[in-house]
Order: structure tokens, then sequence, then C-alpha cells
């Protein structure tokens, strides 16, 4: 069974002002539809044809740079598509358990926001800025470069991404132009915590309650 190409939750034009219609669609139909399709031609007829997405993430070192390129492209777009929505923003409710989380890991959300916002800012060139959860349950910001995330084997801090944050001028270039911090600074408006809350409890779904 070859990767699909998923359909968005939401229209392209859904995430306006925030992200425009003509770069959502484009995000989508080409560098994602690339992405997929290159993942798949990569894996054709190899043992990689029918592993899960996250497997071949997580021994990626092993793997050509084609299905390393293309597998992340693949995994962090569906991920991305999905943690925002047209009535996502503010911060994260009392009910959710990750606003809990990020104070006991960051202090607050303000500081996780400014960590967030310096991962995805320093990041040169082409990449993401995530959060995860790591292996003993606790909350980090990372980024990475290109299409790596940090289910990879070869990822500086590995863990499980729960938010991500595409930093390739074709996520922003059509609308800001030069100016990626005001598209880092407009993601924190269309952010679906419901969806991050959902991932954060996945990662660990033995934890008790907070
Ligand atoms: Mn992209």
């Amino acid at each position: 069974m070859a990767f699909q190409l998923p359909e968005l939750p939401y229209a392209y034009d859904a995430l306006e002002p925030y992200i425009d219609a003509r770069t959502m669609e484009i995000h989508h139909t080409k560098h994602h539809a690339a992405y997929t399709n290159n993942l798949n031609a990569a894996i054709a007829g190899t043992e990689l044809e029918g592993k899960s997405i996250e497997d071949i993430l997580a021994n990626i070192s092993q793997h050509s740079p084609a299905v390393r390129n293309n597998g992340g492209g693949y995994y962090n777009h569906n991920l991305f598509w999905e943690i925002m929505s047209p009535v996502g923003g503010g911060e994260p409710s009392a009910r959710m358990n990750i606003d809990k989380a990020i104070e006991r890991d960051f202090g607050s959300f303000d500081e996780f926001k400014k960590q967030f916002t310096q991962a995805a800012m320093t990041r040169f060139g082409s990449g993401w800025a995530w959060l995860c959860v790591d292996a003993d349950d606790h909350l980090f910001v990372t980024s990475t470069p290109n299409q790596d995330n940090p289910l990879m084997d070869v990822a500086d801090k590995q863990g499980a991404p729960i938010l991500g944050l595409d930093v390739w001028e074709h996520a922003y270039y059509l609308n800001y132009q030069n100016r990626r911090p005001d598209y880092v600074e407009a993601f924190f408006s269309i952010i679906n915590w419901h969806e991050v809350t959902k991932r954060f409890n996945d990662a660990n779904p033995g934890r008790s309650n907070f």
C-alpha cells in the first residue's frame, strides 16, 4: 500500500489572513504531493514497502537521501496540516493536559512561545521548528534542517513531535516575502491545541492525568 497524499481538514482559504489560499494550495498539491510521490518511488520494490512511516524514520540513517528527504517531507506535512485550524490559536485551555505540561517544562506559555519562536527564527535556511515529548515524558523545543524531524535517528534530540512549523520559504514567501518573524507570529493564531493535546496524550498513553 503506497503512501497517500491526505486531504486537508479545511479549505485552502480557511487559514487566511494568516496563511493565504494560494500558498496553501501550492504547498499541498505541489510540494506535499511531490514528497509523497517521490517517497513511494524511492521505496518501491525495497524492504521498506509496507512499513509505517514512523518505522522508516526511526532508522533513517540506514536509508538513502531520497527516503530521508521525501519520507520526512511526507510525515512533516501530514502533521503540519493537522496541527493548524481556522478556529485555533490563543493558548491551550486549562482543560487540556498540555497547558499544565507547558507550565511545568517551560515555566509559562510565554516562555514556551519565546523558545519556539527562537527555534523557528534561528533555523538557518530551510527546516522546521518543533515541540516534542521526550522519553521521560517532558516537553522540549528543537529545530531540524531540511525535511528532517525528531523521530529520525539522525536528529540532534529525538522525541515525539506534537507541534511543528514549516519554515521553508515555500511555506510563507508569497505573503510574507522575507518576513519570517511575521509568519511565525501569525502561526500562533492558528495552532490547533486540541490536536496538539491529542498528540501529547498519544505520546504516552500510560500517563496519569495532571
Ligand atoms: Mn513545506
